[in-house]
Formats: C-alpha cells, structure tokens, sequence
C-alpha cells in the first residue's frame, strides 16, 4: 500500500467555520477576507487542507446550509472576487481548499423551488419532491431532523413537499436526471475555478427510499424519521458513480461525504478503493454513543460516552475499513460540541492535558484527521449561554418542540443538554486574543464568545511551547513524516479496559503503540514496552513507565 498513497490519505483538513474565524471589516459576523488574514496561523499549524463551511448565497436559515444560489457568495462573507483570491492566496501557501456542497437540498429562495411551487405545471415542479395529502395529512410520518414534520404543506398547489431538514430547506429529487445535471454543471463551475475538492452535505440521503414508505416510529416519538430509514437509499451508489464520471474525475479531487446512518458495509460502496465514488465519509456511529437513553430525545444528553463503547466502536472501524476503504477521522465540527468537554475534561487544571491526551487518540489512527477550528487550541463548550442567547435553529426548535410543545423533559435540563451538545457550542467565535470580543470583531458579534476568551485564546498559545497548539502540530508533522500513522496496522489492546484506550500501530519493521489514560486517576498499566522503545510524544515532560498520570498520553515507537 505505501506505494499507492494518495495526497488526502496523508493530508490533515482544518476545518474553517467562516461566520466565526474572523471578522474583517467589524460587522459582527466572520467573512473571506478575515480568513485571508488568518491563514499563515492555518499553515503554522501544519495543515494541508481548509474545509469551508458553506459560503454561498444563502437566506441563513440553517447557517448557509440553505443555499439560494450556488454559484454565488454570501455578501455577508464577501464576493467573488474575495473567494478568488482566497483560493489564490491558499494555494500559494501550498493549502488546498475544500468547498461544502449541500445537494439533497437547497434553501426555498432558490430559483429552482421559486419556481417549482409556482404551478403544478411547471418545469421545475419534479426538481423538489411533491406528493398528494394521505387522509387530508401528510404523506407520510417522516419527521424533520430539526423537529416537527419533515413535510410542508403548500396551499397555492395543493401538495406538501418534503424537506428533512428545515422548512426553508426544500429536498432535491435526485430522481429526475435533470436535477442531477443541474448539479453536476455547477459542480463543474468551481471545479474549474481550481478548487480541491468537497464535502458532501448529507450525501447518503440524496436518494429517497422507494414509494416513501412510513418510518419506524420510536417509543414515546412521534415521526418515522431515523437517519437509518431514509439514508442509504436505492440510487445513491448509481448517483455518486455518475458525477464521479461527470465532475470528480476531472482533476485530482479529494471527497468526503458527510453519511449520517452509514454502516460499515454502505461505507465500503461509498469511499471504495475503486475509486467509483467518494474518498472517504464521515460516519456518525462514535457520534451517536452518547445518545439520550430514551429515543424521542435523541442526541440530548448530558452523560459522557462510555470507554467500552468508544473502543468498540473505534476499532471497528479501523479494522473493517483496512484496505478496503478510507477512514476520516473526527471528534467535531460545526455540528458537535468540543471535543475537550465532550471527550476530555475542561475544567481548568485538567483541559489543557486532556485536551492533548484527546488528540493523541485521534491523530495516530489511520484515516484522514480533522481539525475544527478552535480544537487546536482547546476552546470548550460555551456554558454561558443561556436559552436566548442560541441562534441554531436546531437548539431553538428542540426548546420549541421538545420541551414547550411535548413536554418529554423540562427547561433546566434541557439548557444542560444543550451545554453538552448543541451545535452552537461549536459556533461561538474563534477566540483569536484576549482584546474585546477575542480579537474576533469589534463590532456586535453575531453569537455571543465563550466567556473564557481571556485565558483561552491562540495568542497565548503561540506564546507557549507547551500549549495544545504546537502539540496539534507536532501531530501532523509526525503523520507527515512517519509512514505507519498512515498504512500501519491497526491492533486494540485490552478492549475492556474501562480507564485507558491502548492500541498499536503494526508496522513492517516497527509499531507503535499508543496510550491514553482517559480518566483523572493515577493508574498502574504495563504493557511490556521494550527497552529500545523512544517517545515519540507525550502530554507530560517525562516517562514513569508503568504509572499513568491524569489523562495521560504518551506514544512509543520500537522495532518489531
Ligand atoms: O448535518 C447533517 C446532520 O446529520 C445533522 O443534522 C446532524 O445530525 C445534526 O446537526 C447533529 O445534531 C449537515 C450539516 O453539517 C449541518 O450543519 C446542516 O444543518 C445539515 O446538514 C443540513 O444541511
Ligand atoms: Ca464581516
């Protein structure tokens, strides 16, 4: 395999939420020019690739994963000529750009679903899916993923359309070849404006399950709308080897579709190493283990995932995707709170160890690493925000459906959930120094900063040597240089270890093999490391061997 590596299976993607990286001209809200700004921090980190958030024209519905026009920026972030020379400027500093594309639904204010509900005649009509009611209701019991039915009625036509999101996010019938055209043209638009590649917005829900048929409706829930009954759906293999063909085989592109519902064996046909259809997905599985026990709250939850579990669940992808497909490898993003909080501990005198020790655990698996912005740095979870203060609409509408309509828990527990898990704990404003507003914007910052911006902040981690930011380099200069990280096999050890997360990297001549003390306990691990093994890395300044300090990390290196 070490021969046929390609350039995104030893690349590592920060990932760049541009609304909240920085604010060039002091209108509150983050834009093209500020990320300029910041892009040799980018490359100092050692990055090789930026995922932008979406940045197209969009009525911000659900933060521009509403897009209203895809071959156009969102003035609030700038215009086109900005992006140019963004990608210009990227490229110039050998970074490589990575657009999102949010194809299984586009917002209500595009000019295809303008003019789809204009008329039951229209041309557009079979560009966005419209049924009939079914006993005077909907056609069927799918739920929005944001709360409520996932079906709108429209009263000029007499039909509801579906959209699995948002209202304001009508889905795209991938069905209709046209619609599958008009994507792959605009695909094409940026393809040839030189950029790298694409994230996939939901992509494993593009193709519908046949006939729309009722989901599975679980204990206490109201909706049929598990990712598992519509993701996967017949035609989404067929679709995807279709703009291989017609978009991503026409320059060395990277791709990772975003599968929420994948398995392992769909992931194998999705990120095959046929190269049919896409480089790699970003699974949900490790995502969904801390999930509320009772289905009809889904992910709200406050508790911390369970080791076993995450072991379990880790290996198995690391194991059953060797050589048969191509892991990404994540802890957050936009959608998820921080890393730290979430599998770490952040409170003070244990975030920046924990932090690293998070890391480390990631960052030696084989797959390809993301970075979400602020993770570099340990920025936490934003437990200042009260009710009022969150824009997501996901978090609005579970306030909204969950507590004030169904009543299934109660505010001040809710608001805990919240902290632990809303999106917006991912979205407050990159915390650039300790100035007013983080050095983020001085004027009114469209979400409110994590109060903590005054001890948590890049300057002062620039500033120290021992801080989580030149860890996290470090990280990507040894998955630069050292082969193993990228085609090593993958060995667990001790798999009911419920304290420390140990594994392997197997090598032809040498291993690695990587420990993690997950907890703030002193703990007694031997794993036999022999006397020729090096320190490769570690969170604390020096080796008592068998004796494993607070969230301890430390990777050895030897010879077979
Ligand atoms: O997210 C899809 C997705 O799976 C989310 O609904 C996820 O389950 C949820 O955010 C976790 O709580 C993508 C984008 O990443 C997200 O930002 C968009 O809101 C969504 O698609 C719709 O485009
Ligand atoms: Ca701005």
């Amino acid at each position: 395999m070490t021969e046929n590596i390609k350039w995104w299976q030893k690349a590592v993607v920060y990932q760049v939420y541009p609304r909240s990286y920085q604010d060039s001209n002091n209108d509150g809200i983050g834009d093209l020019k500020g990320i300029e700004q910041r892009l040799d921090y980018i490359k100092k980190l050692g990055a090789d690739v930026i995922w932008l958030n979406p940045i197209y024209a969009s009525p911000d519905k659900d933060n521009g994963y509403d897009i209203s026009d895809y071959e156009d920026i969102n003035a609030k972030f700038g215009s086109m000529a900005d992006f140019d020379r963004l990608l210009e400027k990227a490229h110039d500093k050998g970074l490589k750009i990575l657009m999102d594309l949010v194809v299984n639904h586009t917002s209500d204010q595009h000019q295809w679903f303008i003019e789809s509900r204009s008329s039951k005649n229209n041309d557009k009509r079979d560009f966005y899916i419209w049924r009939d009611p079914v006993d005077d209701g909907e056609p069927n019991n799918w739920g929005s993923f944001f709360s409520g039915s996932a079906w709108k009625f429209d009263e000029k036509t007499g039909q509801y359309y579906l959209h699995l999101f948002v209202e304001e996010q009508p889905d795209l019938n991938w069905v209709n070849p046209e619609v599958r055209q008009s994507v792959f043209d605009m695909m094409n638009f940026w393809v040839d404006k030189g950029i790298d590649g694409f994230r996939m917005d939901v992509i494993s829900l593009i193709s519908k399950p046949d006939g729309l048929p009722d989901g599975e409706v679980p204990e206490g829930g109201e909706y049929g709308n598990s990712d598992k009954a519509v993701a996967n759906g017949p035609h989404v293999h067929d679709y995807l080897k279709e703009m291989r063909q017609k978009v991503l085989n026409r320059a060395d592109m990277m791709t990772v579709g975003e599968a929420s519902g994948v398995d392992i064996d769909n992931a194998i046909k999705y990120a095959n190493t046929d190269a049919s259809e896409l480089n790699m997905v970003f699974q949900f599985e490790h995502m969904g283990l801390d999930n509320n026990p009772n289905p009809a709250l889904g992910k709200w939850y406050d508790q911390k995932v369970s080791l076993i579990k995450l072991k379990e669940n880790m290996s198995k992808w690391q194991n059953d995707l060797a050589g048969k497909a191509w892991n990404s490898l994540y802890w957050d993003n936009h959608d998820q709170p921080r890393a730290v909080s979430r599998y770490g501990d952040d409170r003070p005198e244990y975030r920046v160890v924990s932090a690293k020790m998070v890391a480390t655990l990631l960052h030696f698996m084989q797959g390809t690493p993301y970075i979400y912005q602020g993770e570099e740095i340990g920025m936490t979870n934003a437990y200042n925000l009260q009710r009022e203060d969150f824009d997501d609409v996901e978090i609005k509408n579970a306030f909204k459906y969950l507590i004030d309509k169904d009543q299934l828990t109660d505010e001040a527990t809710m608001l805990k959930y919240v902290h632990a898990k809303g999106r917006d704990n991912a979205r407050t404003p990159m915390q650039w120094d300790d100035s007013q507003n983080a050095g983020f914007t001085t004027g009114s910052p469209w979400l409110k900063l994590n109060d903590n911006y005054g001890t948590i902040n890049a300057k002062k981690a620039l500033a120290d040597p021992n801080s989580i930011f030149y860890y996290y380099q470090k990280l990507i200069r040894l998955r630069h240089e050292l082969p193993i990280i990228t085609t090593g096999e993958y060995q667990l050890l001790d798999p009911d270890d419920d304290q420390v997360y140990t594994y392997r990297r197997l090598g032809n001549r040498e291993q690695l093999l990587v420990i993690n003390n997950f907890t703030d306990q002193v703990l007694i691990r031997d794993y036999h490391v022999p006397d020729n093994a090096e320190i490769l890395i570690s969170n604390y300044d020096d080796d008592t061997g068998t004796h494993l300090r607070p969230y301890e990390a430390k990777v050895y290196r030897f010879t077979k």
